[in-house]
């Protein structure tokens, strides 16, 4: 599935704006055919999570079903082009009506889904849109869900969180990104891979792959282009694909200090004349893990920055785009050059914005927590096609530099994840993912509980650690967590022989609160917690990169151990900097 873009061939309509909304708490609204409309009253804005825009209406921690309707105008010159409507993500299941008829389904939140509705609407009409979004989450589902009597079967009552969650971010609910309608050609360009080889800092090879639908011959041109240089190839189309390789001399190579992006361009062509075509930034560049090192193009390269969220005031995880630049401002302020999309992918949008400002991504699948007790067939197909189709969507990312296919597996240390069924589980989700990419390492980050004989270590390329020492465990203490944490890293280290990446380590804060002692919660412990951490980290020779946990402060689901939020961020839930920003970009300049 192609980004959606504008040009001679292909329109966009952005429906993003209010729409009229209802909560359906008893699920009853597909029993009383909502989707042929609904009353109410009530307007949300989209995108956008229901949660903290209708708080006074009593949603802050709404896990349920809720409707959204809007009616659209089709444009004239849709017509004789194929009509589609693509939702950029809604959390966590939904289903779409167009003019009361069903149009389809989806149970993968935190990715883009589309239909093609040309048979649904008419050009110069109007159509009603209808959409059901649900976000409870049960044990098939990925997140995995839990509910208040698994806490009381597992005797585990004081972990229990309302909403229920097996994570740490609020299961917020809604339609998070945008809705659009656009269109295609009749027949189109809909699949485009590249790979880049580095020959040397000069030189590279690109092999291209490019799919059509509906395009029985003709053939495809692709040309990479940046001011006065251009480099172009034609190839025929056999059956609907066609293949190139391109050597690029004299290139532009694409790093962090160089995020240079050539205009890629693929036109379909049948008997000399242009069918449909596709533009999208392109960066040069090769990543690979050799002698324990982390390579971009060639050169050693340490990854600095932040395990970070999507979630803001009002919007909670809506696409936001002044959020977007801030955020990346204070990225580059700080002297950070990377972070994770813990723990699930994120908008497409900020992709874009990294590969243009050379930030260096580890994105990751919403598989957090995954409890390989309770998983069946159906999670583990849930979580291949999340795979799928996240690689799918960020493959032509220059900045996505590796993919993690979870987060903390066995985060409550159940002994029967090493009796071979977590090994299992992760075992074919690696060849699974394997198989979707064969030039960017793949990694689990690992949690304490799991500890030094987690499964996921074995199948990793680079041995990701999230640890607590100095927090949950040996609070106030840094001493005695470094040390801990040293001797954690070595036999880590030792036992698998990969380089190792600390993608979580923090402590939280409550911006204002000051003590000239190691005090929990105060800006001081904070900064020295960090500080201690980074100099740590950076003093071994096998680590290849450290995240800060986290960015931001983030709301989570309620627990006595959250203040309303997990306050582990670096900057307030608005961007305001606590003492430990300043330390940091001392240390990372
Ligand atoms: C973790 C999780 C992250 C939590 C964090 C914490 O290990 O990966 O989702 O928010 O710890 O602060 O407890």
């Amino acid at each position: 599935m192609l980004y959606p873009i504008r040009n001679k061939f292909r329109q966009i309509t952005d429906l993003s704006g209010f729409w009229k909304f209802k909560i359906d708490k008893e699920s009853k609204g597909e029993e009383e055919k909502y989707f042929n409309g609904f009353s109410s009253d009530i307007d949300i804005a989209l995108p956008g999570s229901w949660n903290e825009q209708l708080e006074e209406l009593g949603l802050l921690h709404y896990t349920g079903s809720a409707w959204y309707s809007t009616d659209v105008y089709i444009p004239e010159e849709y017509k004789n082009k194929r009509i589609w409507l693509r939702i950029g993500s809604a959390d966590y299941y939904s289903k779409l009506w167009i003019n009361g008829k069903l149009v389809g389904e989806n149970n993968c939140g935190f990715l883009p889904f589309e239909f093609e509705i040309s048979q649904f609407v008419e050009p110069s009409q109007k159509a009603s849109i209808v959409i059901l979004v649900n976000n409870e989450l049960n044990e098939s589902t990925i997140p995995q869900g839990i509910s208040s009597e698994d806490y009381f079967r597992e005797n585990r009552m004081r972990e229990e969180t309302f909403p229920p969650a097996r994570f740490d971010f609020s299961p917020f609910g809604g339609i998070h990104r945008p809705v659009i309608l656009y269109t295609t050609p009749k027949n189109y360009i809909n699949k485009i891979k590249i790979d880049f080889k580095v020959i040397n800092n000069m030189k590279a090879i690109a092999k291209i792959h490019v799919e059509t639908q509906n395009i029985k011959q003709g053939s495809i041109r692709t040309a990479f282009k940046c001011k006065d240089f251009i480099i172009s190839s034609e190839a025929e189309l056999k059956q609907n694909a066609s293949n190139f390789i391109f050597e690029i001399d004299n290139c532009n190579l694409w790093s962090p200090d160089n995020p240079f992006l050539y205009d890629f361009h693929v036109q379909a062509v049948d008997k000399n004349e242009i069918t449909d075509e596709y533009e999208m930034p392109i960066g040069i560049r090769e990543v690979k893990i050799s002698n324990n090192k982390l390579l971009l193009n060639g050169k050693e390269i340490f990854i600095r920055g932040f395990g970070k969220h999507e979630d803001f005031w009002a919007i909670g995880k809506g696409l936001f785009l002044p959020l977007i630049v801030k955020d990346f401002q204070i990225l580059k302020w700080i002297g950070a050059n990377s972070f994770r999309t813990s723990h699930y992918p994120y908008a497409e949008e900020i992709l874009y914005y990294a590969d243009k400002h050379g930030i260096l991504i580890i994105d990751e699948v919403p598989a957090v927590s995954i409890d390989t007790r309770y998983v069946n067939e159906t999670t583990i197909n849930n979580h291949k096609s999340m795979l799928g189709r996240l690689v799918e969507r960020d493959y032509n990312h220059p900045c996505v530099i590796m993919w993690a296919v979870g987060n903390e597996p066995n985060l409550v240390g159940a002994d029967e994840y090493y009796d071979g069924s977590g090994r299992n589980y992760w075992k074919q989700i690696f060849e699974y993912a394997r198989t979707l990419d064969k030039t960017r390492p793949f990694t689990v980050p690992n949690c304490q509980r799991a500890g030094v004989d987690d499964p996921v270590f074995e199948f990793s390329d680079v041995l990701t650690i999230n640890r607590y020492y100095g927090w949950y465990e040996n609070p106030g203490q840094i001493n005695k967590a470094i040390e801990l944490m040293s001797n954690e890293m070595d036999t880590i280290y030792k036992k698998y022989n990969k380089p190792v990446f600390v993608t979580e380590f923090g402590a939280d804060t409550i911006s204002g609160f000051h003590s000239t002692s190691d005090q929990l919660f105060t800006e001081e412990y904070q900064a020295k917690l960090l500080e201690e951490y980074i100099k740590l980290i950076e003093s071994k020779d096998y680590t290849i990169g450290e995240h800060v946990w986290n960015f931001a402060d983030f709301r989570t689901p309620q627990h006595f151990r959250r203040v309303v939020m997990n306050m582990k961020g670096v900057f307030t839930r608005n961007r305001e900097p606590k003492l430990a920003a300043f330390k940091i970009k001392e240390l990372w300049k």
